[in-house]
């Protein structure tokens, strides 16, 4: 990136420095990360204090609890409508939940959430319909939701283009005044992309409220994270563009909260941008058309499973006496009615329009669009 004018970009004189001490002062510069993810709650359910992050209060925790489990019951259901033919594909976010939550929760309501394809819980938990949402993954249309509704912008395959979007709505949003913050999310793999440098490069030198949040799952597809990189964290990549990065438990609900919580804080304060990495694990494969076990045991698998961000979220909960059957019982049905409104949606057949292919292409349809349309109406009359 080339600065043509003289003069430093807006923002870009103020000291990233400043404001990172909730993001770490071990090492050479405040802006690297902790020595080890944060954690506030531990597999066992038990708090463990951090003088830098505040535990969440209860009823936060709570709430936020009653989200995974909508999450765990809707990424199963997903699971079931892919094998049931009713969805096309479906990138299961199961073990990542409390990443997923946490990144919908800690943003206001006029904020902006930039996710990817893996992120459908987080963009139902921001309060998008999840037949809306799942539109997407059956391929009735480009995307099922209006991203102006929840200032949710459609989930991204590509990987890392969104992150130059998320940061171009954070700019525009500093030029224009508006105390918006922007999160994006991106997985490990695609920290690799030239997007993701291009991103975090601009995000820096503008000085742009947005909080980058890189779900280590360990996992691009078959690659794992030692091959994709041999940086000691992923968030040790921040400081080489001169912003704070932060290393979280990404199945400690608490410290998800509280850690993406600060760096918003921080963006919205007008201290700059921030780097997020969520030590997590994709429990499931990449999708339905990928079989995990040619690359991965079930040993390795295994592992991970007394770290489930639900199991510990409710033994900590229960030990204040902050959840009881009777309210389990209530979030339990909140999330089942989500699921059967999944299934009784996805299972009814829509008829969509072949014509409609050619009308969000461009604003106006071009001579060849034209030629197509007419072409692809004669074909389906002659077969009528
Ligand atoms: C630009 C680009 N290159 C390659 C792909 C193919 N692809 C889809 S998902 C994926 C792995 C991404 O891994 P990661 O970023 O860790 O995210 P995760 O799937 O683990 O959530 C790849 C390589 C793509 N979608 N976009
Ligand atoms: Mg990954």
């Amino acid at each position: 990136m080339t600065i043509s004018t003289g003069n430093p970009p807006p923002g870009a004189m103020d000291d990233p420095r400043r404001d990172a001490r909730r993001f770490g002062t071990a090492g050479s510069s405040d802006l690297l990360p902790s020595d080890s993810p944060v954690q506030l709650v531990d597999p066992d359910g038990v708090h463990r204090h951090d003088d830098r992050y505040p535990l969440p209060d209860g009823d936060s925790l709570r709430s936020a609890y009653a989200r995974l489990i909508a999450g765990r019951r809707i990424n199963d259901q997903a699971n079931a409508l892919v094998r049931q033919g009713r969805l096309a594909v479906y990138p299961s976010s199961h073990g990542q939940e409390a990443c997923q939550v946490a990144a919908a929760v800690v943003l206001d309501k006029n904020d902006w959430l930039f996710p990817t394809y893996r992120d459908t819980v987080a963009v139902i938990s921001r309060g998008v319909e999840p037949l809306q949402v799942l539109t997407l993954l059956r391929g009735d249309w480009h995307s099922g939701y209006d991203p102006y509704e929840h200032n949710t912008a459609p989930q991204a395959t590509p990987l890392a283009t969104q992150l130059l979007h998320a940061v171009g709505v954070a700019h525009a949003a500093k030029l224009k005044g508006e105390d918006t913050v922007v999160l994006a999310m991106c997985g490990d793999g695609a920290t690799s992309e030239g997007d993701f440098h291009e991103a975090l490069n601009f995000a820096a030198v503008f000085h742009v409220p947005v909080v980058f949040f890189v779900q280590n799952n360990e996992y691009a597809i078959s690659v794992p994270l030692a091959s994709q990189s041999v940086a000691p964290s992923l968030a040790h990549k921040a400081i080489g563009y001169g912003m704070p990065g932060e290393r979280v438990d990404g199945n400690d609900l608490a410290a998800l909260l509280s850690v993406l919580g600060a760096a918003v804080d921080r963006a919205r304060e007008g201290h700059g941008p921030s780097l997020v990495e969520a030590h997590t694990y994709r429990m499931q494969a990449h999708t339905n058309a990928d079989d995990a076990t040619r690359y991965r045991t079930e040993e390795d698998v295994q592992k991970w499973v007394p770290r489930d961000p639900i199991a510990r979220m409710r033994t900590y909960l229960r030990g204040l006496n902050l959840l009881d059957d009777a309210a389990e019982a209530g979030f339990a049905a909140d999330a089942e009615d989500i699921a059967a409104a999944m299934r009784d949606g996805l299972n009814t057949d829509v008829e969509p329009d072949p014509q409609e292919l050619f009308n969000h292409v461009y604003t106006r349809r071009t001579p060849q669009l034209i030629e197509q349309a007419n072409l692809l109406r004669d074909e389906l009359s002659r077969q009528a």
